[in-house]
């Protein structure tokens, strides 16, 4: 009761003095910062804001790291992400409406980047925002607490000094991601398999699997991704395995689905419709878990990866203590521009220019949305969800317009694109919601571009 006044406080208050904390300075915590400072920009008195990232860089998921296992601190590494990847969905539906690719690389260019593109422009607006110095790297934290007069108090490690601190502050904001900790099921038998056994957060280089028969678990992006990739790069052959349903692309040759794998027996592995088949590798593509051992329970969200996230008010404000923000939670049909929206709404929650309605309200209005989850029928049913939903977040705040019907439009494009060619989807042009320009066409085939560079894929 007491907490729940003193939070009502702080919002009537405003941000003046009030300190903000920010875990994470992956690309939700990049918007979050990019909110905050477009304010400062506009001559808007912001908060004290502190970003603790325990990285010794930004860019979270895009920042490619060669490491597996633990880092050069002894913390989980972070990164899923491996050579050769390719943006998996257009560019064009992931745009900051605030700053366009063509602003960033100075020409308009193909839909389906690499990485190291994409890092490159998400970086090249937080390098244009002036905000670097709001963030403490090779910094993790270790524990929120709650205390009585509704302040976070944080224990933060701090690996450049040795030491570990401790800071309060008004308002937090979560946003670490949730495709780090990976999930990994046992199947009967596994551990008689004599070749490598990894779940795709380990999965670096499809070189390693040139000439092997290789089985992939899962029927879903990273499924799809880590497969085909291992198939382009040599793989002898792939071998994916659902346990819901099979993706039904049409594979090329040497690639196959089959039910659920029910046992091992050293190289040989059996599935659920009796068949069996030799490996020399396991590729775990089963998902993640949502992870904040660092929250207590009452602050925790408890999810799986799915579009609404139980417990947050607009997908953004934790419902039961609305100091508390999560950024980037959902699954992800957008990624870049609903951070943005979401952290825009966060923004102005803080800084007084949102009202929030009653919790009752707030919590008839959550329900709605996750009753529309529960009865969706299909991907373009979740694409209109995640539309409607940053739609929702952004009548809200002064983030720049940009024209998701057209979003809408060139992602229905791209899913159907993916069920004519699975191999070929990479090589269409989408047109831009924020330029409204119809992007070039690559210069080479994805299924025959083995160089990811940077140089090479801005050649025209
Ligand atoms: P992250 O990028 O995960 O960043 C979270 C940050 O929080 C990290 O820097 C981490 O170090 C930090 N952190 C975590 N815990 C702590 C702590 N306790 N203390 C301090 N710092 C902490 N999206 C696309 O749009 N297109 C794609 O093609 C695409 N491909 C993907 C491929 C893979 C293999 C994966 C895993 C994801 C892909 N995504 C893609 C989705 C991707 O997750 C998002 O684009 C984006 O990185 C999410 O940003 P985030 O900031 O929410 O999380
Ligand atoms: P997802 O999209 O959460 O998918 C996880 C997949 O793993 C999904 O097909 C699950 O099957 C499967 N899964 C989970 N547990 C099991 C077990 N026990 N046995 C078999 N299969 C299992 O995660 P992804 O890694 O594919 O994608 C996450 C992000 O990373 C995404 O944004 C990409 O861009 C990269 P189900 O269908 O639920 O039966």
């Amino acid at each position: 009761m007491l907490i729940g006044l003193q939070v009502w406080m702080k919002l009537l208050v405003g941000s003046m003095n009030k300190r903000v904390a920010i875990i994470g300075a992956g690309p939700s915590g990049i918007s979050a910062l990019r909110a905050f400072s477009t304010a400062r920009d506009n001559g808007i008195d912001v908060p004290e804001i502190i970003c603790f990232e325990r990285q010794s860089d930004w860019g979270g998921q895009w920042k490619f790291n060669w490491r597996t296992g633990l880092d050069e601190n002894g913390e989980p590494v972070h990164s899923s992400m491996y050579r050769y990847l390719w943006s998996n969905g257009p560019k064009e539906c992931l745009e900051f409406s605030d700053y366009s690719f063509e602003q960033h690389f100075g020409k308009s260019i193909p839909s389906f980047p690499p990485r190291e593109i994409l890092e490159d422009y998400i970086l090249g607006r937080a390098k244009k925002s002036n905000f670097r110095d709001w963030i403490k790297f090779n910094h993790s934290v270790r524990m929120v607490e709650n205390q009585e007069n509704g302040d976070f108090l944080l224990t933060v490690e701090d690996f450049n000094s040795k030491k570990i601190i401790k800071e309060t502050f008004d308002y937090l904001i979560v946003a670490t991601g949730h495709f780090s900790v990976p999930n990994v099921p046992e199947f009967d038998g596994i551990e008689t398999f004599p070749g490598r056994v990894l779940h795709a957060h380990d999965f670096r280089s499809a070189g390693e699997f040139k000439g092997k028969d290789l089985l992939v678990v899962g029927a879903s992006y990273s499924a799809e991704d880590v497969g085909l990739q291992c198939k382009k790069y040599g793989a002898k052959s792939v071998t994916f395995s659902f346990r819901t349903a099979p993706m039904d692309f049409i594979w090329p040759q040497g690639v196959d689905e089959r039910e659920l794998l029910t046992s091992v027996n050293k190289k040989t592995v059996t599935f659920k419709d009796g068949t069996k088949k030799d490996f020399d590798a396991i590729i775990l593509c089963t998902g993640y878990l949502h992870s904040f051992p660092f929250l207590p329970q009452e602050l925790r969200l408890v999810t799986t990866n799915r579009l609404f996230s139980p417990g947050l008010f607009k997908g953004v404000v934790w419902n039961d203590n609305p100091s508390l923000f999560y950024i980037g939670m959902q699954d992800q049909w957008y990624t870049f521009t609903m951070f943005d929206a979401e952290a825009w709404y966060a923004r102005d929650v803080i800084l007084g220019n949102i009202q929030l309605p009653s919790k009752e309200e707030r919590t008839s209005e959550m329900r709605e949305w996750d009753d529309r989850e529960n009865n969706l029928e299909d991907a373009y049913g979740m694409i209109d969800f995640q539309a409607d939903y940053i739609r929702s977040l952004m009548e809200n705040t002064d983030y720049p317009k940009f024209d998701v019907e057209l979003s809408q439009k060139e992602f229905k494009a791209w899913k159907k694109a993916k069920e004519k060619s699975i191999v070929s989807y990479r090589d269409q042009a989408h047109s831009s919601p924020v330029t409204n320009k119809l992007s070039p066409v690559h210069h080479t085939v994805w299924w025959e571009a083995m160089d990811d560079s940077m140089e090479s894929y801005l050649k025209d």
